[in-house]
């Protein structure tokens, strides 16, 4: 079997099963891929260096080997909070509002990745299969192939693509993407990603593009599909066995006397749509003010990208919606919203998505949002919660039996707040049933299986 090479920006050192903060879904998912394989896993350090060398720092940890580089600060700002962060981030999540197109942004993102593969290439061997992850490093394939990589190379991006109208705006848009077209296979979360991607290459790059999703370009030919990512179903389940999570879910339970509790467990990123949820929220109570003293709503969301000016201004917006939906409706003893602004081990987040009738999940636009899939896997089968989630989430294609809605509509996501704690536990039952059995069966291992097979071929 050939060896697996992954590349990613970061590279999350594997840590023993069970360790203090072990990691989640996507590490451990490729970590058992890489184990198999023999491979290893390549990207930045998150450190920064005064001059780069390109030296690597090469590890073994838990059967995996992984190689690091360091990176100057002026990378760092240009290529990561730069161009990943302001320019394409926004970008492909329709915020075409918030995104910076600045010159030195995309010289320092062409800069990174030809970094990238001049410290990767001589790391590999001939018959290595190499995958490359996220809009960080899209245009890192051709640049490994202009080193003379004839490996089977393939990509794929965790976040949306935007239509081409949109996608258009960005100016060199089709450098970028005659640069992905190096690939031999190019993998998104969703149908509708395939579709825009597709339309982008026949209409603006004029390539020959079949109804199976082949790209013929300048001599060259690209696969592209979907492969909706997957939670790591046992290992989350597993996590509710621990007693960290009981506690969390007592914590939870006991705290709030008796009130529906509904959760929301989201990075403070704009592109979630929590402004938009706590309006829904403000409108629910307004709409049906005999429920605020049974309702508790808590909001987890670990700050995130904070070198980001809309992320800073993320924070105050939601600080100060919070503060005027409590003010307004708390009493001596209760208040309708704990807003929580840090981040929590897998264990807790399992037991506090358990203890929630409601799991309120409702971006403006997600690549898939593996919190829909966590909240769905930690429900009781005997008294299962409600999933309401956003119809523009990619996982929303494979959810169809939680209550699809329009974040965007605050009456809409009130009213599905009403039907889901109006719901009888048949109905709660059902829908979780059908829901449980997608979750656990496209789970991350399959993802990472069927996306190896179709570039590996074995
Ligand atoms: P993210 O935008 O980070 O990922 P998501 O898929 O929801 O979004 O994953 C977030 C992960 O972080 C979840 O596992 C969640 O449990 C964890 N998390 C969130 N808040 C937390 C908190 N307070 N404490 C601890 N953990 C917390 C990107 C794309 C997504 C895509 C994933 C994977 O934007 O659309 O699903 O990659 O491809």
């Amino acid at each position: 079997m050939s060896r697996l090479i992954v590349v990613s920006n970061r590279v999350s050192v594997p840590k023993a099963r069970g360790a203090a903060g072990a990691q989640g879904g996507l590490a451990v998912a490729l970590g058992s891929a890489l184990r198999e394989r023999r491979g290893i896993w390549f990207g930045w350090s998150g450190e920064e260096t005064p001059h780069f060398t390109g030296d690597l720092d090469m590890q073994r940890n838990q059967g995996v080997t992984t190689a690091t580089i360091d990176l100057e600060h002026q990378d760092v700002e240009e290529y990561y909070n730069g161009y990943a962060n302001r320019t394409l981030w926004p970008l492909f999540h329709y915020r075409i509002d918030l995104a910076e197109f600045e010159r030195d942004f995309g010289k320092g993102y062409e800069r990174v990745n030809q970094r990238f593969a001049d410290s990767l290439y001589p790391l590999l061997e001939s018959d290595d299969v190499i995958w490359v992850h996220d809009y960080h490093l899209l245009p890192l394939g051709e640049r490994l192939r202009a080193r003379g990589a004839k490996n089977r190379i393939g990509f794929f991006l965790h976040i949306p693509w935007p239509p081409t109208r949109l996608f258009v705006s960005l100016p060199y848009h089709d450098r970028l993407v005659r640069s992905m077209l190096s690939y031999d296979l190019v993998g998104f979360q969703t149908e509708e990603a395939v579709e825009s991607f597709l339309h982008y290459c026949a209409r603006e790059l004029g390539a020959d593009v079949d109804d199976a999703g082949t790209v013929r370009f300048e001599g060259r030919t690209t696969r592209v599909r979907s492969f909706p990512i997957g939670l790591d179903y046992d290992e989350f389940c597993e996590a509710g066995n621990s007693g960290e999570a009981r506690n969390a879910q007592q914590r939870v339970l006991s705290s709030s006397r008796g009130r529906k509790v509904m959760i929301g467990v989201d990075r403070l990123d704009y592109s979630k749509g929590l402004p938009e949820r706590f309006d829904s929220i403000s409108r629910f109570f307004d709409a049906y003010p005999e429920r605020v003293a049974e309702t508790l709503y808590i909001q987890i969301a670990p700050p995130s990208r904070q070198d980001v000016s809309s992320y800073q201004r993320i924070r105050e917006v939601l600080e100060g919606k919070a503060g005027q939906i409590n003010g307004a409706r708390s009493e001596v003893d209760m208040v309708p919203i704990r807003y929580v602004n840090r981040g929590y081990p897998r264990n807790a987040l399992f037991g506090f998505y358990r203890a929630a009738r409601i799991g309120l999940v409702t971006p403006l636009r997600d690549g898939m949002n593996l919190v829909a899939k966590e909240y769905i896997a930690a429900q009781h089968p005997e008294d299962p919660g409600v999933l309401i989630l956003s119809r523009f989430a990619g996982a929303a294609d494979q959810l169809g039996e939680a209550l699809l809605v329009n974040p965007h509509s605050a009456e809409e996501v009130s009213e599905a707040i009403r039907v889901a704690q109006d719901m009888p536990l048949d109905e709660r039952k059902e829908r979780w049933q059908a829901l449980r059995e997608t979750v656990s069966s496209q789970n991350v291992v399959n993802w990472r299986r069927d996306f190896v097979n179709a570039l590996a071929g074995d």
